[in-house]
């Protein structure tokens, strides 16, 4: 038996919590950028606006919701509040507030609808706060702020049933000579797991990581195990677009290894730490009339959609509800034509029924048929240290295939960082698709082939091969 390298083996041995596993299974989910901005037409407001300007008059986050469904996503999270500070619940801590506007005489509250909307349609929900607050005199006084940033907190977890994510952004613009917050994030993530404990703190936070860019790009391996610091580096308020003036650091999340065997043999603490690619519908991540052709075109998104959750990578994916309160004709149109894409694209699972056999496995309850089962708990386990080991999928006949579907068996954590899928053509394996990490998930997609018979070789692997599931279309 080959003797692995014990950083390796740590690796290997890092698993996900279960609020993260949860989270893996989201895949694809919404975010809406909506607020003082979407009436002043602008990305960044300065925190002067008044509220007088919100007035959106159609609001109907059922509409919002239906949509989102409809695209094929399985959550929403909400801008309660943007750097401007304009809070879309009717905080008790601020006037700059819905409270203060004319739509619904100050008695509307966005946050509760959007939630009630979810809800209403089976989708999950999660909330946005920007930690950065141009309008609030307390930013930039340290403790006090950070109390005042813990009551709006708060209420958010407190008033609007259970949420699955708290998202919080790393963006300052203050400049070189702006004012200075020091964050309390440790005292916020306690407050967020005493009150929510089942929701994700992503971005500037332990469990879900920015993927280091805004246009949609994945890196060819995105590893759910890297050092603990880039758990950081996004707490440093200094990291995000706009801020030419930060200073360069050492550590980013745009570096292009997170968690290859060179990088994590440095030896430092590693975590489970997944990606999440968030993209705009639009230009902006706020409505903009005069980006109404901005709308990325239906083969832009379901190629988003391919090289992220097709890449071990969550897809948030913004929409931009317009000054009426609701999402514009052109951007539902793409939306609701990629959730129809998407369900011609899965349409039937032809792996269905198969017969699976293996080149080795661990034990009688581990064997290779286990990948055809919707049941996550039963998988592939190659045992361990074992040299190339292979599943084999036999159709039973001929089909016309494109696609091929892997999931690791993340529960027992990332172990595989190479593989080649092979096609039986006339007596002779011919290679489909070759790739690096699987993860949650990988999408192999190919030139359609007529195959009976499919091979999937594990190149190398950590310490073992554990595959959930197969699927092919
Ligand atoms: C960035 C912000 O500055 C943008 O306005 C937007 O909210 C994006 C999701 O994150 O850091």
């Amino acid at each position: 038996m080959k003797k692995t390298d014990p950083i390796i083996e740590a690796a290997a041995k890092v698993v996900p919590s279960e609020r993260q596993l949860k989270w893996h299974e989201l895949e694809f989910y919404a975010f809406i950028h909506f607020g003082i901005n979407t009436f002043t037409d602008s990305e960044w407001g300065s925190g002067g606006e008044s509220p007088e300007l919100f007035n959106p008059v159609k609001l109907n986050a059922l509409q919002w919701a239906k949509i989102i469904k409809a695209a094929g996503m399985k959550a929403l999270i909400l801008t309660c509040k943007h750097h401007d500070g304009f809070c879309l619940w009717p905080s008790a801590y601020t006037d700059h507030s819905v409270k203060s506007s004319p739509w619904k005489d100050g008695n509307g509250d966005v946050v509760k609808e959007a939630a009630n909307a979810c809800r209403a349609v089976g989708i999950k929900f999660g909330v946005y706060l920007s930690p950065w607050d141009r309008h609030e005199l307390s930013y930039g006084t340290g403790e006090r702020y950070n109390e005042f940033f813990k009551n709006q907190l708060r209420e958010l977890l407190t008033n609007y049933g259970d949420l699955f994510c708290v998202w919080f952004d790393g963006a300052c613009g203050e400049g070189k000579d702006g004012r200075r917050q020091e964050y309390d994030w440790q005292g916020y993530y306690a407050l967020i797991r005493e009150l929510q404990p089942n929701a994700v703190i992503s971005v500037c936070g332990p469990d879900v990581r920015w993927i280091g860019n805004e246009s949609g790009v994945t890196r060819r391996s995105e590893w759910n195990v890297v050092p603990w610091y880039y758990s950081n580096a996004e707490c440093v308020a200094a990291a995000s677009q706009k801020d030419d003036l930060a200073p360069p650091k050492k550590i980013s999340s745009t570096d292009l290894d997170l968690g290859s065997r060179a990088k994590i043999k440095k030896g430092h603490r590693l975590i489970w730490y997944p990606a999440e690619v968030d993209v705009s519908l639009r230009k902006g991540w706020f409505y903009h009339k005069n980006e109404d052709l901005t709308v990325k075109p239906l083969s832009k998104l379901a190629d988003l959609y391919y090289k992220s959750v097709g890449a071990n990578a969550s897809l948030l994916l913004n929409l931009s509800p317009n000054q009426d309160g609701l999402i514009a004709e052109r951007d539902m149109e793409t939306l609701l034509s990629l959730g129809a894409q998407l369900e011609i694209d899965f349409n039937e699972n032809l792996a269905e029924g198969s017969v699976m056999t293996c080149s080795t496995q661990l034990d009688g309850d581990h064997g290779a048929q286990n990948v055809l089962d919707p049941d996550k708990s039963k998988y592939w386990h190659s045992g361990m240290d074992p040299e190339k080991p292979w599943i084999e999928i036999d159709l039973g006949d001929d089909y016309d295939i494109d696609k091929v579907v892997l999931r690791e068996h993340i529960r027992t954590g990332q172990q595989i960082e190479e593989f080649t899928l092979y096609g039986e053509v006339e007596g002779k394996w011919k290679k489909l698709s070759e790739g690096t990490v699987i993860g949650s998930k990988r999408i192999c997609r190919f030139p359609e082939l007529r195959v009976q018979k499919m091979r999937l070789v594990i190149e190398q692997t950590r310490c073992f091969a554990a595959i959930e599931a197969f699927e092919a279309y």
